[in-house]
């Protein structure tokens, strides 16, 4: 069963008990947790702006896009969260060799280190050292995928197009290169930040890690998109049909916070695993049927 997208039909036979139960779990804040990683938050059908006309050339211009309903990843996907689809990756790997799929050591950085005695150490850490292709098996595993671009986007500044995700004032609620956040040239547990989510909740949408999205990178994207938008908004675009690089998002914990707006875009080889990049989960909300 599916925990994330229950049937909506379902909502209708909630019983007295049922209510009963939800509100002594609101009442303990019981989905409150850091822990509670597999939380997706749907982000309502609609039209929001995309881009920048005061920022990098790559984001300009601003410009509407229509996205359906979706839901994303509340929290970066974790170690432990990963551990789970690494086991699984064990039982198909011959004796001696190494499981697909298997993270990047980071040997030299005792704050992240090596994989798999990480995911132990630090269950809460966002999974780094994945590659796109990592990245995306493990989304198909779930039964979901990446987010597009501009699901990423949309999640990340609302529809008041905020320039961090809490909004237009420089604060220091992300996890980035700076040395007063409390995260010091580490990482940090997913939902360290809870002053620094979204519009719509979302959580370390700047900094922490890099988020691998779904798109090819072009640096024309945004423009195009707009030619287009002179008509009528995009609708669900799912970026550039070839490319080289896969687009990440959102900034780092080696990023200053410059780079980690919700309109930067920057872009990797998606076979590279570093130490700054993981991702989020997306998936395409359910239409109810009349
Ligand atoms: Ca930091
Ligand atoms: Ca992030």
């Amino acid at each position: 069963m599916n925990i994330f997208c229950p049937n909506r039909s379902s909502h209708f036979h909630i019983t007295v008990r049922g209510l009963l139960l939800l509100f002594i779990s609101i009442g303990m804040n019981f989905r409150a947790s850091a822990q509670d990683t597999e939380d997706l938050i749907l982000i309502s059908a609609g039209t929001f702006t995309m881009g920048s006309d005061t920022r990098a050339a790559d984001e300009k211009p601003m410009h509407k896009v229509y996205l359906n309903a979706y839901y994303i990843g509340k929290y970066e996907v974790t170690n432990a969260d990963y551990y789970e689809f690494w086991e699984q990756q064990i039982k198909t790997t011959s004796p001696g060799q190494t499981p697909q799929h298997t993270p990047e050591n980071f040997t030299h950085l005792s704050q992240i280190g090596d994989w798999p005695a990480r995911a132990k150490q630090f269950p809460n850490h966002p999974v780094v050292g994945v590659s796109w292709h990592d990245a995306n098996a493990y989304a198909t595993w779930k039964g979901m995928r990446l987010p597009t671009e501009a699901e990423w986007e949309k999640a990340a500044r609302g529809y008041t197009n905020r320039t961090w995700p809490w909004g237009n004032a420089l604060e220091p609620y992300a996890n980035t290169a700076a040395e007063d956040d409390g995260y010091e040239n580490c990482l940090a547990p997913v939902g360290s930040f809870p002053k620094g989510k979204s519009y719509y909740g979302v959580m370390d949408m700047a900094g922490n890690v890099w988020e691998w999205t779904a798109d090819w990178y072009s640096d024309v994207y945004y423009w195009h998109s707009s030619q287009a938008a002179t008509k009528r908004p995009k609708q669900d675009p799912t970026g550039p049909t070839v490319g080289s690089w896969r687009v990440i998002r959102g900034g780092s914990w080696i990023d200053v916070i410059a780079r980690c707006s919700t309109t930067f875009r920057f872009y990797l080889y998606p076979s590279l695993k570093t130490s700054f990049v993981g991702f989020r989960l997306a998936k395409t909300a359910e239409k109810i049927s009349k």
